[in-house]
């Protein structure tokens, strides 16, 4: 079966490329071994810290952090760094030719009940006219993503992965330690019956949106004329990647809990990475207005609306929010 770095190569990528993605997955490899450990490992609850999001960090998002900086600094392909869990750019080699943010542990609250939790990781070439902690490093629209990632770590640890082509998916072999190419190309259904949300928060959404969700919900009886399923794993990388396998909109609106924070998921780290993996298999990915891949960005830690998955149902969404 094939391997990452071989099928990323026939994918035409550069070896100065594939050396910080093997940098990634190593260090993937070694929160896998974590996770799997658990209690045994000593890595759950929380710890008394915050995050620059005002979250309180578990010891498994500290600890994940680590290592994922730790192996990227001492890659000498990578200019910059840029995590959920650090405020700031950190600075890597000068000379180096990409730069790289991750959301070290994504689906935090989970950790302690053994649910569904990965890393979501982002490469863009280095930008030579700005200083390697320039927070500017990151201004790039997501179009420009030259890789986008996660790794799943659930029953089975999954590495899911575009550099520009399909999107594939690899499953971590515990015997011989290498991720082995077990789905070429994903590829999403353009419809779905299928929609994934965080229903408490309906109180809180636009009149518009709470429409769209209605009428999933009274289904067959409704304009709709068909029966929807929901699914919520409250963990983003589990919730795509169930879109990306059998189809499905994953949802994360913009809601009036907190006018001066409307969004919850950041568009560095999490919506740009997803929303390249959704494109590059079939589907759909905007916030309420825009196709995420072209968002301006303007601070490191900002949060977007997230709709995306199966194309005609994200076109559907949006036709209720014009
Ligand atoms: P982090 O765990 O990295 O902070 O990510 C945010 C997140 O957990 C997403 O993975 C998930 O989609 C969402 O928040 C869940 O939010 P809620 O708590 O509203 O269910």
């Amino acid at each position: 079966m094939q391997r990452v770095i071989q099928t990323l190569q026939n994918d035409g990528a550069k070896p100065e490329l594939t050396t910080v993605i093997h940098t990634l997955l190593d260090a993937s490899k070694e929160i896998a071994a974590l996770v799997n450990h658990g209690a045994l490992a000593g890595i759950l609850g929380s710890t008394t810290d915050e995050n620059i999001q005002g979250e309180t960090q578990k010891k498994l998002d500290v600890i994940a952090n680590q290592l994922m900086k730790d192996a990227l600094l001492n890659n000498i392909q990578v200019r910059a760094i840029a995590s959920e869990e650090e405020d700031d750019v950190v600075a890597g080699n000068k000379n180096g030719a990409y730069i790289v943010a991750f959301d070290p542990l994504d689906g935090s609250s989970n950790i302690d009940i053994n649910g569904q939790i990965g890393t979501i990781f982002t490469i863009y070439k280095a930008r030579k006219d700005v200083a390697a902690d320039s927070e500017l490093q990151f201004r790039q629209h997501g179009s420009q993503q030259v890789c986008a990632g996660y790794v799943l770590y659930g029953a089975s640890t999954l590495l899911v992965i575009t550099t520009g082509g399909p999107t594939r998916c690899f499953t971590l072999d515990a015997k011989s330690k290498h991720f082995l190419l077990t789905t070429a190309e994903l590829q999403i259904p353009t419809d779905t019956q299928e929609f994934s949300v965080n229903m408490a928060n309906q109180r809180f959404w636009s009149a518009p949106f709470k429409r769209y969700i209605d009428d999933l919900i009274i289904g067959e009886v409704g304009v709709r004329a068909k029966r929807f399923n929901m699914r919520w794993n409250a963990a983003m990388v589990g919730d795509v990647h169930r879109v990306l396998i059998r189809g499905g909109i994953f949802m994360y609106p913009s809601d009036n809990r907190n006018a001066q924070q409307p969004a919850k998921l950041r568009l560095l780290y999490e919506a740009n990475p997803m929303a390249m993996l959704v494109e590059h298999a079939g589907g759909k990915a905007f916030n309420e207005t825009q196709r995420i891949l072209d968002i301006e960005p303007e601070t490191l830690h900002q949060r977007v609306a997230v709709i995306m998955g199966s194309a005609n149902e994200v076109d559907t969404c949006l036709k209720y929010l014009k």
